[in-house]
């Protein structure tokens, strides 16, 4: 069970998670007008892992007794600067969402809410891994300074990111394929 608070922030968080992927599927839309494959490659996938973020909670929520209400979604931005525009703004955008996961922890340790304090603990970690990605990427992109060459090697490299969450959601999130 969760309180109607908790069940409230949830629901903003389901947004803010399809919000991510609509970010992400503007930038991989964007790679492929640069003629970036690779680059458009990982932002789908990326795409398609905060499809399975906003599913685990919609899942979580049910499995409590609890109601999804899907909130309306911004519009991303269509244009960027460069390749490093997208990844600094990538960065920028988890932090964000990094400060809104502890601010759901928060809650769940005020209310006592055990349940939820170990489901989110899940999205602390995943956090990490994704502020961590987008970092080294930068550091990449840095180095690489606009060097054409490079950036057609990064782009070969980021192509290879394989898709390795569930995408059918039809059964439930853990039917769906791997984590
Ligand atoms: Fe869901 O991790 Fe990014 O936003």
């Amino acid at each position: 069970m969760i309180s109607d608070k908790m069940n409230a922030a949830l629901n903003e968080q389901i947004n803010k998670e399809m919000y991510s992927a609509f970010l992400y599927m503007s930038m991989s839309s964007h790679s492929n007008g640069m003629g970036l494959k690779g680059f458009a490659s990982w932002f789908m996938v990326q795409y398609h892992e905060e499809m399975f973020h906003a599913m685990k909670l919609y899942e979580y929520i049910h499995s409590q007794g609890g109601q999804v209400t899907l909130l309306p979604i911004a519009q991303p931005p269509a244009e960027f600067d460069s390749a490093l525009d997208m990844f600094t703004k990538t960065l920028a955008h988890e932090q964000t969402v990094t400060q809104s996961i502890n601010h759901l922890m928060d809650l769940a340790i005020e209310e006592k809410d055990h349940a939820t304090r170990i489901f989110l603990q899940w999205y602390v970690t995943e956090q990490v891994e994704e502020e961590e990605n987008d970092n080294e990427i930068i550091d990449q992109l840095r180095l690489i300074d606009g060097n054409p060459q490079g950036l057609m090697m990064l782009d070969r490299e980021l192509g290879q990111r394989p898709a390795n969450v569930p995408v059918d959601f039809s059964k439930g999130v853990a039917a769906g394929g791997e984590e």
